[in-house]
């Protein structure tokens, strides 16, 4: 679903593939959602009321007729009276209830849209009580007027009668939600890789700017930095093998990462040619960057260089960052008489050559941006 993707964390994740998915069962009020757990779990153990609002918490149930990895979470029907049954939002997958006798109502069509954007492609919808319309295809209508509506956003719709001995469609949901288990682990697999993943190019890219700013920051003038290209290349080529790692391309898709490298390499020159007049803009993305503790602590992207989509350039764009924080730092530095500027020139240069550790560097950076 759209929103674990960036927030949980994966502790989080681990977490959930240890106690289960959670599977919602989530619709207007008196739908049939309790009825229905009844009718899958083949047991009496969610109240059901031809009061409405008879669910007033969300509950949670075992469902060992699906899956010991699956919780089956009955809700609240929404705008319950008395109930303040906001969408629920902790779920893995979820069964959006709309009543047959009722159809696709304006509200119902309402309430899905809002669970749509909580929980993307992992819904399906139940068209519920289908034994009450007459005749008794009469739901399939239903079922193709939300198709129409809905277009290619349309989930998988099921009919079903959860009433006890004269179930419809109860297996059906069942193969719906274990399928939709299926996709959420999947999905949690892939996430929890490419977090492990996303770490390793973070830190690769780290690194990477730290030398970069490093390199600014010792004063070493530019036209000297060649003498580090091969360093650089070899720091850039480390980058794209990372962003491929996590981005999942064929063997076909790769081009010669030195290649790659070198091109990079020249477009950061071009980049830093063109950004020199930049400088006060670059004061911006200082800001941006944590202050002056960005000419260490330059923020990882990994996760956004993830998916493969323009790597060059934001590679090139994060690197002439770097560098410009570099020069910056310099400056407050050579500003400042407090900080003594050819200690932090000799430091960032043994940094550059890899002769002293990221985490001394920022120590030192530490002393003196406290004392600033
Ligand atoms: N005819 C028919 N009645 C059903 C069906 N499913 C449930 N009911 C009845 O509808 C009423 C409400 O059922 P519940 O399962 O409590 O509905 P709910 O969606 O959980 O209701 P709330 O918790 O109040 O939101 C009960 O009287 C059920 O017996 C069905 O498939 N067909
Ligand atoms: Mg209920």
């Amino acid at each position: 679903m759209q929103n674990f993707k960036t927030t949980e964390s994966t502790k989080q994740l681990v977490g959930k593939l240890k106690e289960g998915l959670k599977i919602a069962f989530i619709g207007e009020v008196n739908t049939g959602k309790s009825s229905t757990i009844n009718a899958i779990t083949g047991e009496e153990i969610a109240i059901v009321s031809i009061v409405t609002g008879s669910t007033v918490t969300n509950d949670e149930y075992e469902a060992p007729t699906l899956s010991k990895a699956i919780r089956l979470i009955d809700t609240p029907g929404l705008r319950a009276p008395g109930v303040d049954a906001a969408l629920y939002r902790g779920a893995d997958f979820i069964i959006y209830f709309v009543n047959a006798s009722a159809g696709w109502t304006a509200s119902a069509k309402t309430d899905f849209f809002l669970l749509k954007e909580i929980y993307g492609s992992h819904i399906a919808i139940a068209i519920s009580k289908v034994d009450t319309v007459v005749p008794a295809d009469d739901w399939l209508k239903i079922r193709d007027q939300i198709k129409r509506d809905l277009g290619s956003l349309s989930p998988n719709i099921i009919g079903i009668c959860s009433l006890p001995g004269k179930e419809i469609g109860i297996e059906e949901l069942k193969e719906e939600i274990s399928k939709g288990l299926e996709d959420s682990q999947k999905a949690f697999l892939f996430n929890l890789i490419l977090r492990s993943k996303s770490k390793d190019c973070d830190s690769i890219i780290r690194e990477t700017m730290f030398k970069v700013a490093s390199l600014a920051a010792s004063g070493i003038p530019i036209h000297e930095i060649p003498k580090f290209d091969e360093e650089i290349i070899q720091m850039i080529q480390k980058i794209i093998l990372a962003c491929q790692a996590i981005t999942n391309l064929s063997q076909d898709d790769l081009e010669d990462s030195e290649l790659r490298a070198k091109n990079f390499y020249s477009e950061f020159h071009q980049e830093l040619g063109w950004k020199f007049d930049f400088v006060k803009w670059g004061s911006g993305v200082l800001k941006a960057a944590g202050g002056l503790a960005g000419t260490v602590i330059v923020p990882g992207f990994g996760t956004a260089t993830g998916y493969g989509v323009g790597i060059s350039m934001q590679v090139v764009c994060y690197l002439a960052c770097a560098y410009m924080i570099g020069l910056r730092a310099k400056k407050l530095y050579s500003d400042n008489s407090r900080v003594p500027l050819n200690e932090l020139e000799s430091l960032a240069k043994k940094m550059v050559k890899g002769l002293i550790s990221e985490k001394n560097v920022e120590n030192f950076i530490r002393r003196f941006t406290t004392e600033l």
